[in-house]
C-alpha cells in the first residue's frame, strides 16, 4: 500500500515537472553583424614606353643615346621591384656597350656593361610612378671587331609586394 502511494506521488511529480517545462516562456532576443566582405590587392607595374626605349642603328665609337623610362605602381598595393637585362647570346656587343641608368634626381643607379645592367630594390606606392634615365654608349675605344654587329636586349622588370614580405 506504502509503495502504491510512492508510485503515485512520483508520477504526479513527472507529470507536473513536464508541465511546467510545456509552458515556460522567457524573452529573447538576437542580432547579426552583417557584410562582412574581404577582397585581395594587386600588385602591377607598368613601363612606359612598352619597348625600344633605347635603340640606334648606325652607332660609331663615342655615339650614345638615351631614354626616359616611365615605371608606374599601377597595382593597388605598394610594391617593390628590381630590375635585370636579358643579354644577346648571340652577340658580344652588348658586352662592349656601356649602360648608364638615372632616376630622377640624377643620382646613377647603374654604370657598367649593357648586358648586366640591373637595378636594385626600388619601392612604389600605388598610384607612384618614377622615372628612370638610361643612357647606352659605344665607347670610343670599341676597335674594328665590332663594326657591322648589332645585338637586342631586354630590361626586364619582376615586381612584388611589401606587405608581410
Ligand atoms: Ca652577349
Amino acid at each position: 500500500m506504502r509503495r502504491k502511494i510512492m508510485v503515485s506521488l512520483l508520477v504526479i511529480a513527472v507529470t507536473a515537472v513536464m508541465v511546467g517545462g510545456a509552458s515556460l516562456a522567457i524573452f529573447t532576443d538576437s542580432a547579426s553583424n552583417t557584410g562582412n566582405t574581404f577582397a585581395t590587392g594587386t600588385v602591377d607595374i607598368a613601363l612606359s614606353p612598352a619597348s625600344a626605349l633605347v635603340t640606334h642603328g648606325n652607332m660609331a665609337p663615342g655615339d650614345s643615346v638615351s631614354g626616359d623610362l616611365t615605371v608606374t605602381n599601377s597595382g593597388s598595393l605598394e610594391l617593390r621591384y628590381a630590375m635585370t637585362t636579358t643579354g644577346d647570346d648571340a652577340s658580344t656587343l652588348d658586352e662592349q656597350l656601356e649602360c648608364t641608368i638615372k632616376d630622377s634626381s640624377d643620382t646613377v643607379l647603374y654604370t657598367g656593361p649593357l648586358s648586366g645592367a640591373q637595378l636594385g630594390d626600388r619601392v612604389l606606392d600605388s598610384g607612384d610612378s618614377e622615372v628612370l634615365t638610361f643612357i647606352v654608349e659605344l665607347p670610343l675605344d670599341t676597335d674594328n671587331d665590332y663594326q657591322g654587329q648589332s645585338c637586342t636586349v631586354s630590361f626586364d622588370f619582376a615586381a612584388e609586394q611589401t606587405a608581410n614580405n
